[in-house]
């Protein structure tokens, strides 16, 4: 197995590009991606100040130092959503990272701040830990992106999880949500900052080889709650089909960006944004999902 840019020794061949890399050519092509993605869809440039997401997980640890590595203005943005012994190794992880390195990480506990629990939200609300979660994640990202001046948020959203999130999107031809997936998604409210997803075209794969190779630390364990995930089953069947037809993934994404998501734009929904007659985020309800957590979570220890 030869590189294919350096005919040295190969070490990771990827199948979808019938070709392997050196570890020196597969950073040279790993940035290469990245470089693109972030240019073909002017995500951001290096004026402008990024608020990247961060787990913990191979995919956000890779998109944190590969966004600091080329001179983008990066802050890493921590949230402990009080998942047991999984948020307190993933703020270990992130909170050691960015002390090594000499980065800017904003840390935000949901416990401590705001008094929330996404287990007795779950109960109490009768919706699942992941919906609250993933609530409190997306207002706390914009609002502190929208409060710290930040141009844009970067999630390390990879191909098999773009791919994955088509898949279940189009088997219930969730309109709304098709009309939204893409690698940009523009500002649509001058108070809701840009989200942008630089690693789009990586895999799961080729992110656990940069961190590898980069010797970045990072958690292994996936969060307690994914397991059984819905989208996990969908990663399993596109792994399938990308067996039998290495590229299956990426021309699923690509093309539906190129061909299909057009499609969908009318049909995007057109909610009245308001702005929280609490908060002054922006919501489609009197008062935004997040104040109302807070509330309950309130009454809940007066009572
Ligand atoms: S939503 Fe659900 Fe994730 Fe929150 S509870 Fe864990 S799995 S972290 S992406
Ligand atoms: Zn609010």
């Amino acid at each position: 197995m030869k590189c294919v840019r350096c005919k040295g020794k190969g070490i990771i061949y990827l199948k979808r590009h019938n070709a392997a890399f050196c570890q020196d050519c597969f950073l040279y092509y790993y940035n290469n991606q990245v470089k693109k993605n972030i240019k073909r869809h002017k995500m951001f440039d290096k004026k402008d100040k990024i608020l990247v997401v961060i787990s913990g997980g191979k995919d956000s640890m890779a998109l944190w130092h590969i966004l600091a590595s080329e001179g983008y203005n990066v802050t890493g943005m921590y949230i402990n959503l009080g998942i047991g012994q999984y948020s307190d190794k993933s703020q270990q992880v992130v909170e050691s990272f960015a002390q090594k390195n000499g980065l800017e990480l904003i840390v935000k506990d949901i416990k401590k701040e705001y008094g929330l629990d996404i287990y007795k939200l779950s109960k109490l609300l009768k919706r699942s830990t992941c919906s609250i979660c993933g609530s409190i994640k997306r207002y706390l990202f914009n609002k502190v992106a929208y409060d710290g001046g930040f141009s844009a948020v970067a999630t390390g959203h990879n191909l098999d999880d773009e791919a994955a999130t088509l898949l279940g999107n189009v088997l219930s031809w969730e309109e709304g949500y098709l009309a939204r997936q893409s690698p940009v998604l523009e500002s649509t409210h001058p108070k809701l900052v840009k989200k942008v997803k630089p690693l789009y075209t990586l895999t799961e794969r080729e992110n656990l080889f940069y961190v590898l190779i980069n010797k970045i630390e990072f958690l292994h364990d996936e969060c307690p709650h994914a397991i059984g995930a819905r989208s996990i089953l969908y990663k399993e069947v596109l792994n399938r089909l990308e067996e039998e037809s290495p590229g299956t993934k990426q021309r699923f994404i690509t093309s539906f960006l190129e061909k299909g998501r057009r499609h969908f734009q009318d049909v995007q929904e057109k909610l009245e944004l308001k702005e929280c007659s609490i908060c002054g985020q922006v919501t489609t309800t009197e008062v935004c999902s997040f104040c109302r957590f807070v509330r309950l979570s309130n009454q809940n220890t007066e009572n």
